[in-house]
C-alpha cells in the first residue's frame, strides 16, 4: 500500500485509471492502520481496520458491512454551540442552562429520537367516515406524535420564552432547546413553531381577556393543559400572495362572534387544538364591501378552537390530507370552513399586521430547522468518516472529503451564528431591554436569515447525503427523511423571492433606515475584531463588501423600480453572507477563540460577500434584463413565443 503522498494524480497522464490502480490494495495486510499524518488510530478504528484484514470466508460471522454513524448528545459535542453560550450568557444563567441542556441531549437520544422515528413510520391518515357511516373526519395520528406534544410542554419549549426566568436570555435558551429538538421532533417542531407564534401574536395584544385562557394552555408545562396551534393563512389562490388570496368570509354574529365561510388550502398540523386564520368580513347584508375585496387592507384575523368541548369539529370539513415530499410525519389538510365559530383578534382590516408577529416567530424556527438540519447531518457525516473505509484509509483521512466536510461546517457556523444573533436580539426586543435600533435589525435580519438558511440547508443536506455514498440514498438510514424535511424550509413561511421582496419592504418602509443601523452593527463588531492580526483578511473582506454594496444601493436609487426587485434576492443574499461574516469575525476574535474559529471565519470571508455588487456591473438588473430572462426561459414555448 501506497502512502498518499505516493498518488499524485497531476504526475499521471491517465488520471483515473492510475488513482484507480494506485489505490486497491494489493494485499490486505497492508493496510495502514495509522492515521495520514501518522497519528495512532482509536480503538474503534483499529478493530475495524483489523477486521477488514480477515479474510471473508474466515470470518465466523459477517456481522457488519457498514458501520452506522451514531454520533452522542448533540449538546456536548456542538463545541460551537458550548462557546457561544459560554460567551454570551451570564455567568448562573450559563450553568443552569447547562446542565438542563446537558440532560435534555440524553433524553433527545434515549426517549424523543426514537419518537420522531415512529412518527415517520407511522404518518397521520384520514378516516372520514365511521363503520356505520357517519362522517366524522377524523385524522388518526401515531401514540408517538401525541406523546411528543406531551415532551414539549414537559420540556417547556413554548413557555420557556414567555415565562421569561431567565430575563432577555430565555429566548435564546429556549431557541437552543429547539435547535438540538428539531431533527429528533418527527415534524413536531412544525406545531411547535405555530403554537409560538400564535402565543407571541395574543401576547402582543396584551393578553385580552377573551385569549387568556388560550394562552395558558399554549404556554402551559403541563402535558394535560397543553394546546397546540395552527396558521391557517394559505388558501387555493395564494400562497404568497394572502392580501389577493384570501376568499374566506366572515360573518358576525348576534353574539358578537363570526362564523367563517372558506376553503383552507394547506393547513399544516391539523389536528391542532386552536388556530389564527384570515378572512375578509361581511357586512350586514351580507355583502363583503367593494374595498375589502382585494389586498390586505381587508383582511381580519380571527383565533379559533378546531374542536368543541365534546371533541366534535366546530363547523369544519376535513376534504383530504396532502400527501407530501417531506413532514409526512405531520398532517396537512384541506379544510372547509363551515360557519366555524371564530373570534375577531385584530382590529377590522389589520388581518396581515397582527399575524406578522407570527410570521417572524414561524420564521425563527423556520432557521432553527435550517441550522439543526445542516448540523446533524454533520455530525453523521464525520462520524461515518471516523469508520467507513474507502480506497485502504478511513474516509476522514482522505483530504478531499474533509475538504467537503469542511465547507459544510462553515456555511452551518455562519446559518447557527446567524440563528443565535435574532433569537438574541428578539430576547432584548420583548423584555423592553432592545433599543430602537435593535428592532429595526431584528425586523430586516429575521427574512434575510430565513430566506438564507433555507437555501444553505437544502445545499449542504444534499452534500452531506452524498458523502454516505449509496447508504445516503437509503431509506432505513433515517438520511432521506433529514433531507425530505428539510427540503421544504425554503418554502414554508414565505419563499427565497418573496422573502426577498419583504426584505425591500422593510428598507422602504423604514426610509433606508434598516440599512442604516445594519451598517453601523458591522461597523462596531469589525472594528471590535480589528485588533487581532489573524482576522485581518476576513475583516479587511467584509469592510470591502460592505463598500460595494454602499456603492450598489447608491447606483441602485437612480435606476427604475424593476431593478431593486431584479436585485432583492442578490441583494438579500448580500446582507446575509455579510452579516454572518461579522458575526464569525466577532466569535473567532474573542480571547479564548480556538483556531477554528479563526479558519471558519476566514474561509467564509474567502466567498463572494457581496454578489450583487458584481451583477450590477454587468447590468442583470436593467430592465431589458427582465426582458431577456423571459427569452431565455420560453425559447421554444409556443404558448409564450408570440409575445416576446
Ligand atoms: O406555510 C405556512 C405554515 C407552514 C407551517 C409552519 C412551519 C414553520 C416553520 C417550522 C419549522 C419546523 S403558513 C403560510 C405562510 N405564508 C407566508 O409566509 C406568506 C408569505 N407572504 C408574505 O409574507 C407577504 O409579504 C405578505 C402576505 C405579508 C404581503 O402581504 P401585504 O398585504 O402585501 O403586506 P404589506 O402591505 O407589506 O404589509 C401589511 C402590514 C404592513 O404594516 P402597515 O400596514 O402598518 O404598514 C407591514 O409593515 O403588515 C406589516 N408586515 C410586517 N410587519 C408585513 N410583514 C411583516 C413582517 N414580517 N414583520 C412586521
Amino acid at each position: 500500500w501506497r502512502s498518499s503522498a505516493t498518488c499524485k494524480p497531476w504526475q499521471s497522464g491517465h488520471f483515473l485509471p492510475r488513482v484507480w490502480e494506485r489505490c486497491q490494495p494489493q494485499n490486505p495486510k497492508a493496510i495502514n492502520t495509522t492515521v495520514g499524518q501518522g497519528q495512532q488510530v482509536g480503538r474503534q478504528e483499529k478493530e475495524l481496520l483489523e477486521d477488514l484484514e480477515t479474510p471473508l470466508a474466515r470470518r465466523e460471522m459477517e456481522t457488519l458491512f457498514q458501520e452506522q454513524p451514531e454520533a452522542g448528545n448533540q449538546y456536548l459535542e456542538d463545541a460551537l454551540l458550548r462557546s457561544y453560550l459560554k460567551t454570551h450568557l451570564p455567568l448562573k444563567v450559563l450553568e443552569e442552562v447547562n446542565q438542563d441542556l446537558e440532560r435534555f441531549g440524553n433524553r433527545l437520544l434515549t426517549e424523543i429520537k426514537p419518537l420522531g422515528w415512529e412518527c415517520e413510520l407511522n404518518p397521520p391518515v384520514f378516516r372520514q367516515y365511521d363503520a356505520w357511516g357517519r362522517r366524522v373526519d377524523h385524522i388518526v395520528t401515531c401514540s408517538a406524535w401525541r406523546r411528543m406534544k406531551e415532551i414539549v410542554a414537559e420540556e417547556g419549549l413554548i413557555a420557556e420564552a414567555y415565562e421569561r426566568r431567565y430575563s432577555n436570555w430565555s429566548r435564546l435558551y429556549q431557541a437552543v432547546k429547539l435547535y438540538l429538538y428539531s431533527v429528533f421532533s418527527g415534524s413536531f417542531g412544525c406545531p411547535v413553531a405555530m403554537t409560538d407564534g400564535a402565543a407571541k401574536v395574543i401576547e402582543s395584544l396584551g393578553i385580552p381577556g377573551s385569549l387568556k385562557n388560550a394562552f395558558d394552555h399554549l404556554t402551559s408545562r403541563d402535558p394535560k393543559k397543553f394546546w397546540t396551534s395552527g396558521q391557517w393563512m394559505t388558501e387555493r389562490r395564494g400562497g404568497s400572495d394572502v392580501a389577493n388570496g384570501t376568499e374566506a368570509v366572515a360573518r358576525k354574529q348576534p353574539d358578537g362572534t363570526y362564523r367563517l365561510y372558506g376553503f383552507k388550502w394547506f393547513t399544516s398540523a391539523a389536528d391542532s387544538d386552536v388556530t389564527l386564520t384570515l378572512a375578509r368580513i361581511a357586512d350586514a347584508e351580507g355583502q363583503v364591501r367593494q374595498f375589502c375585496l382585494m389586498g390586505s387592507s381587508g383582511l381580519s384575523l380571527f383565533f379559533l378552537k378546531v374542536r368543541d368541548e365534546e371533541g366534535k369539529l366546530n363547523s369544519i370539513q376535513v376534504q383530504r390530507l396532502k400527501d407530501k415530499l417531506g413532514t409526512r410525519q405531520m398532517a396537512t389538510a384541506e379544510l372547509w370552513l363551515d360557519g366555524a365559530k371564530a373570534e375577531l383578534i385584530s382590529a377590522e382590516g389589520r388581518g396581515v399586521a397582527c399575524i406578522s408577529s407570527m410570521l417572524n416567530i414561524t420564521r425563527i424556527h423556520n432557521v432553527i430547522s435550517a441550522v439543526a438540519s445542516m448540523r446533524r447531518m454533520i455530525s453523521l457525516s464525520r462520524e461515518y468518516a471516523r469508520r467507513r473505509v474507502a480506497f485502504g484509509k478511513l474516509l476522514k483521512d482522505h483530504p478531499l472529503h474533509m475538504q467537503t466536510i469542511a465547507r459544510m461546517e462553515v456555511q452551518t457556523r455562519g446559518a447557527f451564528l446567524l440563528l443565535m444573533e435574532i433569537t438574541r436580539l428578539l430576547g432584548l426586543v420583548e423584555t423592553n431591554m432592545g433599543s430602537e435600533q435593535d428592532q429595526l435589525l431584528l425586523r430586516l435580519l429575521i427574512p434575510v436569515a430565513k430566506l438564507y438558511t433555507g437555501k444553505q440547508a437544502s445545499a449542504v443536506v444534499v452534500e452531506a447525503m452524498e458523502s454516505f455514498g449509496g447508504q445516503g440514498y437509503m431509506e432505513d438510514t433515517g438520511l432521506p427523511v433529514i433531507v425530505r424535511d428539510t427540503l421544504v424550509l425554503s418554502i414554508w413561511e414565505g419563499t427565497t423571492n418573496i422573502l426577498s421582496l419583504d426584505v425591500l419592504r422593510c428598507l422602504t418602509k423604514s426610509q433606508g433606515q434598516v440599512m442604516a443601523v445594519f451598517f453601523s452593527s458591522v461597523q462596531k463588531k469589525l472594528e471590535l475584531a480589528s485588533s487581532t492580526a489573524e482576522l485581518e483578511p476576513a475583516v479587511k473582506q467584509t469592510r470591502d463588501a460592505v463598500s460595494s454594496l454602499v456603492q450598489f444601493m447608491q447606483a441602485a436609487g437612480s435606476k427604475q423600480a424593476v431593478t431593486m426587485e431584479l436585485a432583492a434576492r442578490d441583494f438579500s443574499y448580500a446582507l446575509a453572507r455579510i452579516y454572518a461574516g461579522t458575526l464569525l469575525i466577532e466569535h473567532a476574535a474573542r480571547p479564548d477563540a480556538s483556531s477554528t474559529d479563526i479558519s471558519a471565519a476566514r474561509r467564509w470571508c474567502n466567498q463572494e460577500l457581496c454578489p450583487v455588487a458584481t451583477e450590477l456591473g454587468n447590468s442583470s438588473y436593467e430592465a431589458e434584463a427582465a426582458v431577456t430572462d423571459s427569452a431565455l426561459v420560453y425559447e421554444g414555448s409556443p404558448a409564450c413565443g408570440s409575445r416576446l
